[in-house]
């Protein structure tokens, strides 16, 4: 059966960092190309529905570590940090894949980056389930360290910021419609990207709460890939419209 090998550990959770770099030096100064950054000229035979793109997408990275939770034998069932962090991981996922996807209104989605897309959830869901079920050890007071209150706080500060802009940006367009908007309320108002924003916040406090490498690399790596792009996309937005609220940053209220 199954066990840990912390080289392993180790060694997945660098690539990701590594990743992240790539990734940040990649999209700096071009967009990844879908959604509003998509060329316009892309074929339409390499497009996938959102909705189906989305669901597939993400899929692995909910169901590789319930999988690992749910079929370790013996059962892991000390300590409860492990469990409950690992649950964690897999809500948030739940959402992506089995809600998020089946109220998007986003358009087709390029079918090479649904690949690659799917390539990196397995590879991530993987990492943090195998690490919090094989691996992880905590005291058995960590559910009162201040590292998992705080973590748990921003986690879930995070997702509700990331569930709630999801939703405006989605009120934007009618069923059908593909054309954009300038969002408002919620962190809209301080923000361009606050969908970005939240999921930022949300798995930095996952890491804190996790307090390891692979869920400090998964940090690490969002912010790379959705950092760019929220200034990507409050460029698009300053091009676009010429009322776009003056005050309104790109990824960081007040800051940035
Ligand atoms: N999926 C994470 N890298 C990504 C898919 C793409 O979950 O090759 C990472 C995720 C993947 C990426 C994933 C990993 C890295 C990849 C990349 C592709 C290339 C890259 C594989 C897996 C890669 C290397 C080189 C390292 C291998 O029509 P539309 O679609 O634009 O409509 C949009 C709509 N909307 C508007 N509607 C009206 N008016 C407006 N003004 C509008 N603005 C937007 O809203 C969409 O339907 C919807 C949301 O759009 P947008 O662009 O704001 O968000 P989006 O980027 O689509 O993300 C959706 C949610 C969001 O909450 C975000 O936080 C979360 O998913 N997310 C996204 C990406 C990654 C991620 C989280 C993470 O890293 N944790």
């Amino acid at each position: 059966s199954m066990q840990c090998f912390p080289g392993l550990v180790l060694a997945l959770s660098s690539l990701l960092g590594a990743l992240a770099l790539l990734q940040l030096s990649l999209y700096l100064r071009v967009p990844s190309r879908y959604g509003k950054h998509e060329e316009r000229l892309c074929r339409p035979r390499g497009r996938v529905p959102a909705r189906c793109a989305w669901f597939l997408q993400e899929l692995p990275s909910f169901l590789v570590p319930a999988l690992l939770l749910a079929l370790r034998s013996p059962p892991r069932l000390e300590p409860l940090g492990c469990r409950l962090l690992c649950c964690l991981f897999c809500w948030h996922y739940f959402y992506r894949t089995f809600i998020y996807p089946f109220f998007t209104r986003g358009r087709p989605f390029p079918l090479q980056l649904l690949f690659f897309g799917t390539l990196f959830c397995i590879y991530n869901g993987f990492l943090q389930g195998y690490y919090l079920i094989y691996c992880a050890e905590y005291p058995n007071d960590w559910c009162t360290d201040i590292r998992f209150t705080s973590g748990l706080l921003l986690f879930l500060l995070g997702m509700g910021i990331n569930i709630h802009s999801d939703l405006l940006l989605r009120q934007l367009r009618k069923p059908g419609e593909v054309t954009y908007k300038i969002p408002q309320g919620g962190l809209f108002t301080y923000v361009s990207g606050a969908n970005y924003f939240g999921e930022i916040v949300e798995w930095f406090g996952f890491a804190i709460a996790t307090w390891s490498l692979p869920a400090f690399a998964f940090a690490f790596f969002t912010l790379c890939c959705i950092g760019p792009r929220a200034y990507h996309h409050h460029r698009y937005y300053l091009k676009t419209f010429t009322d776009y609220p003056k005050s309104r940053k790109a990824l960081i209220p007040f800051v940035f």
